[in-house]
């Protein structure tokens, strides 16, 4: 008997215990040595992305309705870089009402920013619209005329500057009209329904000009921030994440009615589109190597966040790893014809035994002065980029496309985000090579600073600068030009590669 409970005793030990083991940030990616070339497929896809709200001038939305009243009330704070305060919108009250209200000047300046994307080399261009723009009001049959006007304007840009274009139907923010009653935004049900009016009338007057289709932006980032950790709009901390599975439901369930009447807009004009939705993805890893709850709640979360969703549009049945019913959702199954990868880095997940449910996930290890971290504190590891990567092509052997990656960095010579760059199109390679992904386009988040939510406009994630104490200018930082050179290449070149070696062996 006493065996048993010695045997006992040391398996609890070491399942709960996290007291052995380095470590998971010392676990570093080593740089492979091979100097290139890198070279990506042919006719790969190099862009950009950037989003309505956060580019565009204000229109009658959630997100413009939390903007003024937290800068109307002086709700400023951050809790820590890159750790919003719920509420608060960091450092509003720096900027001028015009920025607020303009955020890029990019309305005025379209045609402008896309020729300086076809300078800086690109080939394709990501954004989305603005719901409220195109249906300001409840009950609108067909969308405004000044609404279809404004991104017809994006979409000659794109061809004038011979931008292929890839339309996001829904980055965030969405109509005031939509969370006027108690329940709220995509919680509401009336939400699919709305969806798919603004599904078809982008449709009806786009659909000849854009093959490649997202339909949401990073839904479980919608979801996590708005209803359980109170920094996106409705500002709900809901502290059971069970609570949330409906909400995602209901996200799945308008994909799958945007998927469908895109492509029978497309197949009444005989044309072949491509559609998807992208996800938020980092590396979740435990904060200690050898902590088993560290290691299991951080696949439970890896799955919940990235994988549930993906999974479910592969089958038609959404199982949330969270808590929440399980569902056949009729029309799902199979509504991706790629799947959309948005990648920034590493997070770590932090548990206690004394109380397993209150997990922390840690951006960086503060303990860890040699780890490579962003503006905003996130800790930077490509090796994830290239997992992730794999793990979508071992799930789905869908094309993949990264529609977002990038780095906040504010610094003019800007030496994270060359480094983001290069080291993340060599992840790309590798897995192509290795794995055989079908990785056909990269779109750099961002092609200008912009309003990064509840950071605020502190967040800088541009190719291209913009000076809002200088009228809005644009000013392209050196990842322009290096990332030009790339596009050029196809790819790392061999002579890209020492340069980046030279600028990080200057940068120690
Ligand atoms: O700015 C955001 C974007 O809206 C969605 N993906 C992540 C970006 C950087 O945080």
């Amino acid at each position: 008997m006493i065996y048993i409970f010695i045997a006992l005793g040391i398996l609890i030990f070491f399942i709960f215990v996290p007291v052995f083991g380095k470590k998971r940030s010392k676990v570093r990616y080593t740089l492979r040595e091979e100097k290139g070339p890198y070279t990506l497929p042919e006719k790969f896809m190099w862009g950009t992305s950037t989003a309505a709200q956060q580019i565009e001038t204000q229109q009658k939305t959630d997100w413009t309705d939390f903007e003024n009243s937290a800068y109307k009330n002086r709700r400023f704070d951050t809790l820590a870089p890159g750790k919003a305060k719920p509420g608060h919108i960091h450092n509003l009250g720096a900027y001028s009402k015009e920025v607020i209200k303009k955020k890029t000047d990019h309305d005025a300046r379209i045609e402008k920013d896309l020729a300086l994307a076809k300078k800086l080399g690109h080939n394709a261009y990501r954004f989305s619209v603005d719901w409220a723009r195109l249906f300001p009001k409840p009950g609108m049959s067909s969308p405004s005329k000044a609404g279809i006007a404004f991104y017809q304007r994006v979409l000659d840009a794109c061809r004038k500057n011979k931008l292929t274009p890839s339309l996001t139907l829904f980055h965030f923010s969405s109509p005031s009209w939509l969370w006027q009653d108690t329940v709220k935004g995509w919680e509401n049900p009336n939400t699919i329904e709305e969806f798919q009016s603004l599904t078809r009338g982008v449709a009806e007057h786009f659909i000849d000009q854009v093959d490649h289709w997202c339909t949401l932006n990073e839904p479980m980032v919608y979801v996590y921030n708005g209803y359980l950790d109170g920094v996106f709009p409705p500002l709900e901390q809901r502290g059971n994440p069970a609570k949330v599975a409906p909400i995602i439901s209901n996200l799945l369930k308008g994909h799958a009615a945007a998927y469908h009447i895109l492509h029978d807009a497309a197949r009444a004009k005989n044309k072949e589109i491509q559609v998807g939705l992208t996800q938020h993805t980092r590396a979740f890893e435990p904060y200690r190597n050898y902590a088993v709850l560290d290691r299991i709640t951080a696949s439970i979360i890896e799955q919940a966040f990235i994988w549930d969703m993906l999974d479910a549009i592969e089958t038609g049945h959404f199982a949330p790893k969270t808590g929440g019913a399980r569902e056949n959702i009729p029309g799902l199954a199979g509504t991706q014809d790629y799947v959309g990868i948005n990648y920034y880095g590493r997070f770590y997940v932090k548990t206690d035994i004394t109380r397993p449910m209150k997990f922390e996930v840690l951006m960086h290890d503060e303990h860890d002065p040699g780890e490579k971290i962003n503006q905003l504190g996130w800790a930077l590891y490509p090796k994830g980029f290239y997992d992730v990567l794999a793990s979508a092509h071992a799930k789905y052997n869908k094309p993949i496309y990264i529609l977002e990656n990038g780095t906040a960095d504010d610094q003019d010579d800007d030496k994270i985000r060359q480094s983001v760059l290069v080291n993340h199109l060599k992840e790309i390679y590798h897995v192509i090579k290795e794995k055989g992904a079908d990785v056909r386009g990269y779109f750099h988040w961002s092609l200008i600073d912009n309003f990064e939510w509840a950071e605020g406009f502190e967040a800088r994630f541009g190719l291209v600068k913009i000076d809002y104490a200088k009228n809005f200018k644009r000013i392209p930082r050196p990842s322009a030009e290096l990332y030009r050179e790339i596009i050029e290449a196809n790819g790392v070149t061999e002579a890209i590669w020492r340069y980046y070696t030279a600028l990080n062996e200057a940068n120690g």
